[in-house]
């Protein structure tokens, strides 16, 4: 088995841990139990913003945060989602798992990998606004890849509606220059446009801001980074939406923890349940989505 470690570190106000398996290397903090980086042998695959701050109740710019049990604003949700909230109009963009601890339940090293246990109790951080019984349950496996699954189990007595999204920030060499293969074909809503239908013809290229929601998505995606000679592959279960986002230049002058030029070296691509996509749960049943990441 590849030499592999776990310590347990402090960036500035946020407890993480710094995970190695072989020549991998994975950060994840308390904090929304955010994967903040992933570093596969000496590039990084999971993209962290020069400028990011590690700070209480404030989500990390890149990585892979978590959007739950909303993505995007509350507001562009199907109306099942937006009416589990009781005043959706102070609701925060994102849901709001991604800027508090998560409660860690294990870390066990074994012959396959690392494997790392989160828990987010809605018993134990009550939110009045959103009063139902959810438990959330973030299972992270390092080995020659990193593989993600987030489940929702709902433990109330009414069916829980809610969309959800990874939030990966993957790190290439120039926007301009990589494609995705895996989206031809697929109907999207164009979150630029009125969030209106439309349908990607051919691969997916980069020539402005984008951010899209597809549906009908693959279980299988790849971003072609040919300056680096690089494929990343993106395996999912549970999910038939993903989101697609670059600011491109005038949006990343607005965003936080953002430098000026990042947008050329990143591209997010978020394995979701969203828009048609969303999830109802009768009591007690659960969904997994899951995700697996990996170069070649
Ligand atoms: O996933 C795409 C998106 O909804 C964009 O519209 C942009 O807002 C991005 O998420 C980042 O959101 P954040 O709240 O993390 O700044």
């Amino acid at each position: 088995m590849p030499h592999s470690s776990v310590e347990q570190i402090q960036l500035d106000e946020l407890l993480c841990w710094r995970v190695r398996y072989g020549s991998n290397t994975l950060l994840i903090s308390q904090q929304g139990a955010q994967v903040l980086s992933y570093i596969e042998g000496e590039r990084p695959l999971i993209w962290l913003s020069d400028l990011a701050s590690f700070k209480r109740g404030q989500p990390v710019r890149g990585g892979i945060p978590i959007c739950w049990p909303w993505f995007a604003n509350l507001g562009q949700n199907p109306p099942s989602v937006q009416a589990m909230h009781l005043q959706p109009d102070s609701a925060p963009a994102h849901g709001f798992v991604r800027g508090v601890d998560w409660q860690l339940q294990g870390i066990q090293t074994s012959d396959d990998g690392i494997h790392l246990d989160f828990t987010f109790d809605i018993r134990l951080n009550p939110q009045p606004d959103w009063p139902h019984d959810a438990l959330l349950q973030l299972h992270l496996h390092l080995d020659e890849r990193l593989h993600i699954a987030l489940t929702t189990c709902n433990r109330g007595d009414t069916n829980l509606t809610y969309s959800q999204a990874l939030h990966s920030y993957f790190a290439v060499s120039d926007i301009r220059n990589v494609q995705i293969d895996g989206l031809q074909g697929s109907p999207y809503l164009d979150c630029l446009d009125g969030w209106k239908r439309q349908v990607q013809d051919g691969l997916q290229h980069f020539s402005g801001e984008t951010d899209r929601v597809y549906l009908e998505t693959a279980d299988q995606l790849t971003i072609i980074d040919e300056a680096w000679q690089r494929r990343i592959h993106l395996h999912s279960s549970g999910s038939r939406s993903a989101v697609v986002w670059n600011p491109w230049i005038s949006k990343s002058l607005r965003l936080s923890q953002f430098a000026h030029h990042a947008w050329q070296n990143m591209l997010c691509i978020e394995h979701a349940n969203a828009a048609d996509d969303c999830k109802t749960l009768s009591p007690g049943e659960r969904h997994i989505l899951k995700a697996c990441i990996w170069s070649e």
